[in-house]
């Protein structure tokens, strides 16, 4: 079991890659801060973890937008969870797929204030620990969005783009620390992303990953735990990982009949 006695903060934990995440380091041991607005959500894997690996679980339903929030719910962690090893930024979303001159204001509020200030937030949270201990890694989730920006992408790529700015300046300021950074930027994974995008058009969404096989939160999982289970002198900067059909945001191998 080789996370055995360490603890992994993820944010949002209660769907898709999060999910995923969870499960894959719950399997090795670790024992999980779960993080997610959706309470339910997070004690229905609980459960499921303690059952299946006897995993210890403390949960933290919270919105990562709220700063007051996160940082409250950070420094009062009791004295068993408050040294966390592994910090996984993976809550996040996108809305809309409009051209930029048409794009919805609060899509973009929320898309900005979610996967780049709540990233920002948790990790300004967390990162004084895992300095003040020199050990730690902290995995941000970006995507290919972060690294092409294709048509109607435009505020979400931003926000994508200014993680891996984000990952990078970090991997800068902790520099021999002992704290690393690594950078994941997954393609099309089916999960509740599309739906989140199209604001709950089942249909739509579903078409997103129609004619291909995109990747499941499973495979992102498995990045993220190689990438924790790395000796000490080794870090996994930066990570991308496609569905075998995919060559680049826009160039997807569908068959559709
Ligand atoms: P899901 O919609 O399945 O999961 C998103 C998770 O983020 C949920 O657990 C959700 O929990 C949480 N979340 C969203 N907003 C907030 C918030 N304000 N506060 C706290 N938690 C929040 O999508 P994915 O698993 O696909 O997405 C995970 C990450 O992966 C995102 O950062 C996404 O941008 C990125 N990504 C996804 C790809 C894909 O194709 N699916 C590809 C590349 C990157 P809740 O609603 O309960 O709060
Ligand atoms: C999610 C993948 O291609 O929808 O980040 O932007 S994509």
């Amino acid at each position: 079991m080789r996370l055995n006695n360490k603890i992994a903060l993820i944010s949002g934990a209660s769907a898709g890659i999060g999910r995923a995440t969870a499960r894959s380091l719950a399997a090795e041991g670790a024992r999980l801060i779960l993080t997610a607005r959706r309470r339910e959500r997070l004690g229905e894997l609980a459960a499921e973890l303690k059952n299946e690996f006897g995993t210890d679980s403390f949960l933290i339903p919270l919105d990562v937008r709220v700063q007051s929030d996160v940082e409250q719910q950070i420094k009062n962690l009791p004295a068993d969870w408050r040294n966390i090893d592994i910090l996984v930024n993976n809550a996040g979303l996108s809305r809309g797929l409009e051209p930029l001159q048409e794009g919805l204001i609060d899509n973009w509020e929320e898309m900005i204030d979610t996967n780049v200030k709540g990233l920002l937030y948790m990790s300004r949270a967390v990162m004084p620990g895992l300095l003040a201990r020199n050990d730690g890694i902290i995995v941000n989730i970006g995507s290919i969005a972060g690294r092409e920006v294709y048509p109607g992408g435009n505020v979400y790529c931003a926000t994508k783009h200014a993680v891996k700015a984000i990952s990078d300046g970090m991997r800068i300021d902790t520099n021999g620390s002992g704290v690393r950074v690594v950078n994941i930027d997954p393609g099309l994974v089916e999960t509740e992303f599309a739906g989140v995008r199209f604001h709950g058009d089942q249909e739509r969404a579903r078409k997103v990953y129609e004619g291909y096989t995109p990747l499941r939160g499973e495979d992102v999982a498995e990045a993220v735990l190689f990438a924790v289970t790395r000796p000490k002198h080794v870090v996994i900067a930066d990570l991308l990982i496609f569905p075998a059909d995919q060559a680049s945001s826009t160039i997807v191998n569908k068959t559709l009949s």
